[in-house]
């Protein structure tokens, strides 16, 4: 190869990497980040579009230079040229993509484990009971347990301290219950304060569900007969939706409702706010 060509094809493949770099570090396709676990998935996001990107560019400009370099001439009637083999050729095309899905699987396996998403297969004593029985024959309390969940890091891990609060969130056909433990609250929308760690509980009444807040970048199925627990430790204050994320039926589309993450003394109003009052003898 002469050395201008290689040359020139060394600047292309720099240049093509760069504006890749550029346009997956620029591209702001996400929803507002509102939990601890945004800045490592939407690190991995921008990585996966600059390597798409990349690939994009390359084999689009690659594929419409040759479409118009090699095309057949008017006065062109001959064969093409008989072409067969290039070992070098095929060893570069064979070791780029595997390196690039090396790099992609390693590096996706390490944020969800960083996020917890391990942590059920370590734990096979609770495996081997709740997925394997129906729900009536399983023994109570379940212990309710991770199950591949995207952010289900565990409150310990949390680098706030602060103890995780727990809440109870009941899937069904079609809508989310959350209750929170120790106290009368009910209610069709979930509040948090934001700061802390927040521990779901989570259990579906009849078919498979999933709990998705795009802006915690966190989905977790729920599953009849099999708790899963969900952490998360918001960031930002607002209100972002819920959505049912699995197909359970024909409402399923209309599943959704609303996380209201708190300052904390206003969580601590919403709660008094919506504490009933104690029934009468107790007056
Ligand atoms: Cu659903």
């Amino acid at each position: 190869m002469p050395i201008r060509t290689a040359l020139t094809a060394l600047i292309a493949a720099a240049a093509l990497v760069l504006t890749g770099l550029w346009i997956g570090n620029g591209v702001n396709l996400l929803p507002v980040d509102a939990s601890t676990n945004a800045g490592a998935y939407d690190a991995l996001f921008r990585v996966l579009f600059s390597i798409g990107t990349i690939l994009f560019l390359g084999i689009s400009i690659v594929l419409g230079y040759s479409l118009v370099r090699f095309r057949r001439r008017a006065s062109d009637s001959g064969d093409g040229m008989a072409i067969e083999g290039n070992l070098p050729l095929e060893i570069v095309w064979t070791a780029i993509p595997a390196v690039v899905i090396l790099f992609i699987g390693i590096y996706s396996f390490d944020i969800y484990d960083r996020m917890g998403g391990m942590v059920p297969l370590m734990d096979h004593s609770a495996m081997d009971h709740s997925a394997m029985a129906p729900a009536a024959m399983q023994p109570e309390p379940q212990r309710p347990r991770i199950w591949g969940g995207i952010g289900a890091a565990t409150a310990e891990a949390d680098p706030v301290g602060k103890p995780a609060l727990p809440v109870d969130v009941t899937a069904m056909q079609f809508a989310f219950i959350f209750h929170y433990p120790g106290s009368e609250i009910t209610s069709g929308e979930l509040h948090v304060p934001v700061g802390q760690p927040v521990e779901l509980h989570m259990s579906a009444l009849d078919v498979i569900h999933a709990f998705w807040v795009p802006e915690f970048r966190l989905k977790q199925d729920v599953i009849p007969g099999q708790p899963t627990v969900l952490s998360f430790t918001a960031t930002r204050a607002g209100t972002y939706p819920i959505i049912c994320a699995e197909l359970c039926g024909a409402y399923h589309g209309g599943m959704r409702t609303s996380v209201v993450v708190h300052e904390p003394d206003d969580y601590q109003s919403w709660l008094q706010q919506n504490t009933p009052p104690p029934p009468p003898e107790q007056r």
